[in-house]
C-alpha cells in the first residue's frame, strides 16, 4: 500500500471539503491507473508504442487506417471491461453522496466511475461505449467482445452503419474535434458556480478541459489537487495532495467524514 501523504494536506484539504457547499470533481487518466488502466500517454503499451496516441486518436488516422484505430480503441474497451472500479473511484461516488449536487467531470472515455456508482458523470471526451456512425452519427451497438480478445496491435475491421452502410468510429473525442458542446457547458458552468474543485489525476495539459480548473480558481473557488506527480495546476491548487488517487481520495473522505476507508 503506498504510504498516505503526510496529514496535514489532507486534513487541511478535508475541512475544506467539509465546508464545501457547491464541489465539482474533474478527473483524469490517473483516476483509472490503478485499476489497470493505462494512462493515455501510456496506452500505448506493447505493440502500440509504436505510435503515438495523439497520432492515433485523430479523425485523419482513421479515414487513413480505420482498422488499426478501430483495432486500438477495441484493444482498450476490452481492457476497460477486464478493470474494476478501485477505491479512489468509490471514494469520489462517496463525496457525491456526502455532497449533493456534486457535478463530476471526467475527461476519461471509461465507465469505471459509473460502476463505482457515479451518477452520470459529464464525459467532455466522450466513452469507449458509445460507438457511433462514421457518416451518419446514429448510435451504434457496442461489440459485445464475444470475437475474442482483440489482440495488441491487431487491425480489427470496423462494424458497418445498419443505416447507411459507412463504418463505425469510436464516440470519443479525436485531437483536433470539438467537445461535445452540452457536456463542456455543463463542465464549464458547474465549475463557474462551484466553491470547491478536486482536480485528480490529469496532467492539466489537454485543452479545452484544462481550462475547467482554471476558470474556476478565477472565480474563486478553492482548488484541490491530487495527483503523484507535479502539473501545470500545482499554481492554483490551494492543497496538492502529492499521491496516488486510490490511496489519497479514501484518506481524505475518512478524514472529512470519518468513513472508513472506501466509504
Ligand atoms: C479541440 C479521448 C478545437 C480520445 C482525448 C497547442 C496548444 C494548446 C492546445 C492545442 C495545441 N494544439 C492543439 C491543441 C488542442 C488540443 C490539445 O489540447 N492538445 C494538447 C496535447 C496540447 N485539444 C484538442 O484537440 C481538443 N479539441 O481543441 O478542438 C475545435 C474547436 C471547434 C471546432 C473544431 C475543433 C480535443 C482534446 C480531446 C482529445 N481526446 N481523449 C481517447 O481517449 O483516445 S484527450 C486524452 O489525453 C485524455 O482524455 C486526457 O484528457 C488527455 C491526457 O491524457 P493522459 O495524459 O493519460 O491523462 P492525463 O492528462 O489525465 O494525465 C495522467 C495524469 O495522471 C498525470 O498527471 C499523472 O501524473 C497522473 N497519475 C498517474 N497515476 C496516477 C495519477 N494520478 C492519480 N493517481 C494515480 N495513481
Ligand atoms: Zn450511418
Amino acid at each position: 500500500m503506498d504510504s498516505i501523504p503526510a496529514d496535514p494536506p489532507v486534513g487541511e484539504a478535508a475541512a475544506l471539503l467539509g465546508r464545501a457547499r457547491r464541489v465539482v470533481v474533474l478527473t483524469g487518466a490517473g483516476m483509472s491507473a490503478e485499476s489497470g488502466v493505462p494512462t493515455f500517454r501510456d496506452a500505448l503499451t506493447g505493440l502500440w508504442q509504436r505510435y503515438d496516441a495523439q497520432a492515433l486518436a485523430t479523425p485523419e488516422a482513421f479515414r487513413a487506417d480505420p482498422e488499426l484505430v478501430w483495432g486500438w480503441y477495441e484493444w482498450r474497451r476490452h481492457a476497460v471491461r477486464q478493470a474494476v472500479p478501485n477505491p479512489g473511484h468509490r471514494a469520489v461516488a462517496t463525496i457525491q453522496t456526502r455532497i449533493p449536487g456534486t457535478v463530476l467531470v471526467t475527461q476519461n472515455v471509461d465507465d469505471l466511475h459509473e460502476r463505482a456508482g457515479s451518477p452520470d458523470p459529464v464525459h467532455l471526451h466522450g466513452s469507449l461505449f458509445a460507438p457511433r456512425c462514421s457518416a451518419c452519427s446514429r448510435p451504434a451497438p457496442v461489440p459485445d467482445g464475444t470475437d475474442g480478445e482483440p489482440a495488441d496491435g491487431r487491425r480489427v475491421p470496423p462494424p458497418r452503419c445498419a443505416h447507411c452502410a459507412a463504418p463505425v468510429r469510436p464516440g470519443v473525442v479525436w485531437f483536433g474535434e470539438a467537445l461535445p458542446p452540452v457536456a463542456l457547458e455543463a463542465a464549464v458552468e458547474a465549475a463557474s458556480a462551484c466553491d470547491l474543485l478536486l482536480t485528480i489525476g490529469t496532467s492539466g495539459l489537454v485543452y479545452p478541459a484544462a481550462e475547467i480548473p482554471q476558470v474556476a480558481a478565477r472565480l474563486g473557488a478553492t482548488v484541490v489537487q491530487v495527483n503523484p506527480e507535479e502539473t501545470p495546476l500545482d499554481r492554483i491548487a490551494e492543497v496538492n495532495l502529492r499521491g496516488p488517487a486510490a490511496t489519497v481520495l479514501p484518506a481524505l473522505v475518512d478524514a472529512a467524514w470519518g468513513d472508513g476507508p472506501t466509504g
